[in-house]
């Protein structure tokens, strides 16, 4: 069942922007940020996996609205870094200009083609009553050697995705919002919330 009201379980005024516009593709669902209540805390702990983090926020902010919510928990994988950043994307430096940097330094002297990497994204609905419900979206690409573009957020600038020969944030965000891994981990979720097994 898709609900008819939903809170974000973000911080990230990026992915709250996006996400926003992605569940509106579910239907007339009125969403509300984080904003609209006050005092609701995300957990600092961070679990071992996507899922278990983008639960985590959901159920955080499920419990303190008593409304539907909706967590995302993503991270850039980078192939000749063994996976890294991964779960630890946000925390790999201090700033987005900072992380973009480091990435950068760290892959110097990796050539074009082995610069593959992924994008993953997993989002959770919770609902107060304790039903859960997730899905996970996955974009491919590679690392740019410079950033480039101005739209969205995070390492946009430096994620070309694959078919392109720009970053995401040079394509822009109604191209972004067609293949991203944020995009199709909720277009999934919706068909999950409509099609699923009763109760959910
Ligand atoms: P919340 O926990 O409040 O949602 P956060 O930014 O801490 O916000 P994560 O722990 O999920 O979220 O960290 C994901 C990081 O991965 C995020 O800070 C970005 O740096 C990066 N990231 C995720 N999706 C991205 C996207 O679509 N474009 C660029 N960077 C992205």
């Amino acid at each position: 069942m898709i609900p008819d009201r939903l809170v974000l379980a973000t911080a990230n005024p990026g992915k709250g922007r996006e996400l926003r516009e992605l569940v509106a593709g579910w239907g007339p669902v009125v969403v509300a940020g984080l904003d609209a209540f006050a005092g609701v805390e995300l957990p600092d702990e961070r679990g071992g996996s996507y899922a278990e983090n983008a639960v985590a926020k959901a159920t955080a902010a499920a419990r303190a609205t008593g409304l539907p919510a909706l967590g995302d928990d993503s991270g850039l994988e980078v192939e000749a870094l063994g996976g890294a950043p991964g779960l630890r994307s946000s925390r790999y430096a201090d700033s987005d200009a900072e992380r973009i940097a480091k990435l950068l330094a760290a892959l110097r002297d990796v050539p074009e083609a082995l610069r593959a990497a992924r994008f993953v994204c997993v989002v959770a609905a919770v609902f107060p009553d304790g039903r859960v419900a997730t899905a996970e979206g996955v974009c491919h690409g590679r690392i740019a050697a410079v950033p480039a573009g101005r739209a969205g957020f995070g390492y946009d600038p430096v994620f070309v995705p694959e078919g392109f020969d720009r970053t995401l944030a040079e394509v822009g965000a109604e191209a972004k919002q067609r293949l991203s891994h944020r995009a199709r981990a909720v277009r999934s979720l919706g068909e999950r919330l409509q099609h699923g097994p009763a109760g959910v």
